[in-house]
């Protein structure tokens, strides 16, 4: 399914004004009266100056009336089976759905009725009766949740770029890369998810703790047949993937080896578990970035082995009797908060880092965090200087569009701190949810690196 697809169609056609340009991004230059007014179909928005000549004052308006107006996101979840994906997908998403836990800014709701109603009972199931999830093998499946703003409708909402930020969750099974497919429409299946999932900038890496709990004192062979499983798996596909052999300009670039199960091992904060990954497995790690990097056109953007995460979907009590758990704590939960600012954050920052450091094809910049920019502009929020300054130069877009915004997102990127505390406390007040979503993003970024959760490429 192509959801994004579809959104881009419906946003491009018919909107009763006359395309000046159409870049295969579906972004365009549009003429209103004397001004020119670039519009993101894919976001469902466009800026207008007031007037070319006078640039104080700059509204958004929507090319039609279509709302919501969807920002999507896609995130790719990797684990082999039995580590953990399903009961972190329900332990995402069930807390979402409780009073008690849900957020002040913002409903989460998945877009298949079915899927959501699954994923809930999951949850309760885990809550009230300590049962975690029915196993799933073999099952590649994407789940699409949207984060819903609050205050649609409002007059100010009317003036943000998005109201919906979208994620979309491709849960990829580990088996597949562990066991030959069964038949050739099976074959055909597994490369067709795989596909699904290459719009994702963000991929994580499951490290199953039970796993390393098993193999205390020889975790490197865990790590090993791990990794190589993985790299196997995507060597199995590469050809079918790379069509004709040309690489892919989009490919997921960030790849976050994350510990699953972390309740298991209490002592670990994320340093000792990049460290022990660090020690023990430093060779199949360089050999599968050197695989993934094969994939891709710009292959010095790619990371893999620089960011790690540690992750409890919720703390499982065991009995000495047997695996069955007595008792599953849905409130202990681990980094699951972090998921959504790592794949809506992560590409803005990795897309400055990288742009800084290399030559990378604007093509490849535009795949990852594509609209960063409007990310940049949210992120700030509509009074910043900068911000201005950089809608002004909006009529100017086309190529030279990513550099243009280059200092906007690097101001975006840097914001932390007191600063950052401070377009969240006024973004609240002024109940800009959307400003105050994707700060509070940031901020949750900065908490989970002092908390010991998340380590980020620096
Ligand atoms: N201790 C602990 N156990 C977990 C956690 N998540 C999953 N498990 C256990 O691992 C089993 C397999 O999880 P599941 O999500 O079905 O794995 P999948 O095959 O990757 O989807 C569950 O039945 C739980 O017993 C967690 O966060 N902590
Ligand atoms: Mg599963």
């Amino acid at each position: 399914m192509h959801r994004d697809g579809h959104a881009r169609r419906r946003a491009g056609a018919g909107s009763g004004v006359n395309s000046a340009s159409a870049p295969p991004d579906g972004s365009c230059d549009v003429r209103f009266g004397s001004s020119i007014a670039h519009c993101e179909p894919a976001f469902g928005w466009c800026v207008v100056p007031h007037s070319a000549a006078s640039i104080s004052t700059v509204s958004y308006v929507l090319a039609m009336a279509r709302y919501p107006r969807v920002r999507e996101q896609h995130v790719a979840v990797f684990g082999e089976a039995g580590s953990g994906k399903t009961v972190l997908v329900s332990s995402f998403y069930g807390p979402s759905q409780e009073k008690s836990f849900a957020s002040d800014l913002f409903d989460l709701v998945a877009d298949e009725i079915g899927q959501g109603t699954r994923l809930y009972k999951n949850y309760l199931g885990m809550r009230d009766h300590a049962t975690a999830p029915a196993h799933t093998r073999f099952e590649g499946t994407t789940y699409y949740f949207s984060l819903k703003l609050k205050g649609a409708g409002k007059v100010k909402a009317k003036k943000r770029p998005f109201d919906v930020l979208r994620l979309a969750w491709h849960d990829y099974p580990g088996e597949w890369f562990e066991e030959s497919p069964s038949s050739e429409e099976e074959a055909h299946r597994r490369i067709d998810t795989f596909r699904s999932l290459l719009r994702s900038d963000v991929a994580l890496l499951l490290v199953d703790g039970q796993k390393l709990l098993d193999y205390k004192d020889r975790e490197e062979q865990y790590l090993k047949s791990v990794l190589t499983n993985f790299r196997q798996g995507l060597l199995a596909l590469k050809e079918d993937l790379l069509n004709d052999g040309g690489r892919l300009d989009e490919f997921p670039r960030i790849w976050i080896i994350a510990l699953s199960k972390a309740d298991l091992l209490p002592e670990w904060d994320v340093h000792a578990f990049r460290d022990l990954v660090v020690w023990k497995a430093d060779e199949p790690i360089d050999l599968l970035r050197k695989t993934l990097r094969e994939f891709v056109v710009a292959p010095d953007a790619l990371s893999l082995g620089e960011d790690f995460m540690v992750l409890s979907s919720a703390k499982f009590e065991l009995s000495s009797a047997g695996p069955k758990p007595v008792e599953i704590d849905v409130t202990k939960r681990l980094g699951v908060d972090l998921i959504l600012p790592v794949a809506s954050l992560l590409p803005l920052e990795r897309r400055v880092q990288w742009q800084e450091k290399f030559m990378i094809p604007m093509k490849v910049l535009e795949s990852l965090a594509d609209g960063a920019d409007t990310l940049a502009v949210a992120m700030m929020g509509g009074r910043n200087p900068l911000v201005r300054k950089f809608v002004a130069r909006l009529p100017n877009v086309g190529p030279v569009q990513g550099r243009a915004a280059l200092p906007l997102l690097i101001e975006a990127v840097k914001l932390a701190g007191s600063q950052l505390r401070q377009i969240n406390e006024d973004a609240r007040e002024n109940k800009d949810y959307l400003t105050a979503t994707l700060t509070q993003f940031k901020l949750d970024l900065e908490r989970g690196e002092v908390d010991g959760l998340l380590i980020r490429s620096k």
